[in-house]
């Protein structure tokens, strides 16, 4: 059995010898390479050719994963094992999509009937919602929706939401609140109508600053036009784990949909938090996005390691990572409804593999967390794709487009798809010297002109993509994607021996604001900061005075 050292140095010196090895001589050693390297679950292809692998590659990346016991990792995971080990908890969000009669046991009970009634609960409510007989205060049926939520609890509706804009209910706008910056709530509230709004406080722990700050404007500017306390019942829900915060809001626990602490943050938006995703879209589609996670979870945990999507793609993001030292990847969906992609897998790859220690609390030897990045495209091409193609850092790059449009422009769709296509192309083969020479030679360019242009108009490639196809983008579809995406996230933590679902930075970052705050408008100034706090709170109070 190979050790993890073993593995990982195997890989190093394999990177050694493939470093002059083009993938434009891997294409043309190997015609069948697309067919060999492309895969598919259900109706989504992925292309894993124009990646720095060979064959040897694909074996040396297996060892590692074995060696890593990613598959004991994820049985683990399926078990309902306290695997995030900083927090002493199971990782269940796979059981929140669990669409077999299988059940699925955390710390000795089966949590699927508890799922069930919640998902439940929540179809109930968006029909009441949708069918108008659940209306505001005045009777009014409600048309605005207003999630008040961060991070994990606000990431994930709202790139979903977004992403599923073509199946949007004609009758309800949803809308995101996050920030803690007054302005979100403000520019938000402005178009509203007290009368007709729904806010939805979502809140795994219900005790984020940021959260309660803005369900509180939101409560104050609801009583400011409707008067009654008691129209907060028929204007608020909220969706957490903490049912007494939630009742010492003000909140009916009625009104309130409930989730575990054995779903993560980040991972929560199959759970109660996905409510606005299917008050947007309907219910029904909000099971069918779950459905879709399913159908990849269920590749995950079934499918050998050698064809294994998401482990495939996890064990080459280390390969980058820690054999070629490439230090980002570049998510580019050719999509614009998918244009908050970017932000919540920055999230989900970046708070779960952002890790310095090992789940023994030692310091790991290898670098962990890319920095995830992105745009949709094509707008992408007329900013950095610059650097994709020319700089001098190589960056991986996920091309995610559809076939088919959901609008009845079908033609100009194709210029999307084709642009796409031509991206990845370009960075895998690049421009040669001799290219670009004969193609200045027959514009005809003087041979002074020619060399002294070509050098900037040389393209090296050999630049690293996955391009994900499939036909539309439904809700089913991105439910697979969200999931593979997870679950490849899950294969590197597995890889770098580290806990993916503890978030000890994000809590820090909770508890520092709190005392600094009443800095900002007490009268003494603070003794125990460093020069740079001290100078940047005086700054702002000689500011408001
Ligand atoms: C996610 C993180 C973090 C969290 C927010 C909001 O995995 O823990 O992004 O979702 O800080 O927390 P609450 O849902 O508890 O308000």
């Amino acid at each position: 059995m190979t050790t993890i050292d073993q593995a990982w140095s195997a890989l190093s010196a394999h990177a050694e010898a493939l470093q002059d090895v083009h993938l434009r001589h891997l294409f043309d050693r190997e015609p069948e390479r697309f067919q060999r390297r492309r895969a598919q679950v259900g109706e989504l292809f992925i292309d894993c050719s124009k990646h720095l692998a060979t064959e040897e590659t694909d074996a040396l990346l297996c060892d590692l994963a074995r060696a890593a016991d990613v598959e004991g990792r994820r049985d683990a995971m399926f078990a309902g094992e306290h695997i995030n080990v900083s927090e002493g908890r199971a990782v269940g969000h796979v059981a929140l999509r669990n669409q077999t009669d299988q059940p699925f046991m955390i710390d000795g009970t089966d949590v699927m009937p508890s799922v069930r009634r919640e998902l439940d609960r929540m179809r109930a409510f968006c029909a009441s919602i949708h069918d108008g007989t659940w209306t505001g205060h005045s009777g009014k049926k409600i048309t605005d929706v207003v999630n008040i939520g961060i991070g994990g609890s606000d990431l994930g509706p709202v790139m979903v939401t977004e992403a599923l804009r073509p199946f949007a209910r004609p009758d309800l706008a949803c809308h995101f609140v996050s920030n803690v910056d007054p302005a979100h709530i403000c520019d938000t509230l402005a178009n509203l109508d007290p009368e007709t709004t729904l806010f939805i406080v979502a809140s795994k722990t219900f005790g984020t600053l940021e959260t309660l700050t803005n369900a509180r404007v939101a409560r104050r500017w609801l009583l400011d036009t409707v008067g009654s306390e008691e129209a907060v019942a028929r204007h608020f829900v909220a969706l957490s784990t903490n049912v007494e915060r939630v009742t010492q809001f003000g909140i009916d626990p009625d009104n309130m949909f409930v989730f575990w602490d054995w779903v993560g943050g980040r991972y929560s938006l199959w759970s109660a938090i996905g409510l606005s995703i299917a008050l947007a879209v309907g219910f029904d589609r909000f099971e069918a996005l779950l459905e879709g996670a399913h159908e990849m979870d269920e590749h995950f945990r079934n499918t050998p390691l050698e064809s294994n999507v998401p482990i495939r793609l996890g064990l080459l993001d280390c390969w980058y990572r820690n054999c070629h030292d490439m230090q980002s990847i570049a998510v580019l969906p050719y999509d614009q409804h998918l244009h908050r992609l970017p932000a919540y897998l920055q999230q989900a790859m970046m708070e779960s593999n952002g890790k310095h220690v090992n789940l023994h609390g030692q310091r790991v030897s290898q670098a962990t967390s890319p920095v995830l990045w992105g745009e949709p495209g094509t707008n992408g091409q007329h900013a950095f794709h610059q650097m994709l193609h020319q700089g001098t850092t190589r960056v991986p790059c996920d091309f995610i487009v559809a076939m088919e449009s959901h609008t009845s422009l079908g033609e100009q769709h194709l210029d999307l798809v084709a642009n796409c296509i031509a991206q990845s192309e370009a960075m895998m083969r690049g421009r040669t010297d001799s290219e670009v020479r004969e193609e200045l030679a027959a514009m005809g360019m003087a041979v002074d002109q020619i060399d002294a242009i070509a050098p900037h108009k040389v393209m090296e490639g050999n630049r690293p993509s996955t391009t994900m196809l499939y036909p539309r983008l439904t809700p089913h579809m991105l439910g697979m994607l969200i999931a593979l995406y997870e679950h490849r996230i899950f294969t590197a933590a597995a890889v770098w021996g580290i806990d993916a679902f503890d978030q000890w930075g994000v809590e820090l970052g909770k508890s520092l604001a709190v005392s600094i705050r009443p800095m900002l408008s007490a009268d003494e100034s603070p003794s125990d900061r460093d020069a740079s706090t001290i100078g940047l709170i005086e700054l702002v109070r000689q500011h408001a005075h």
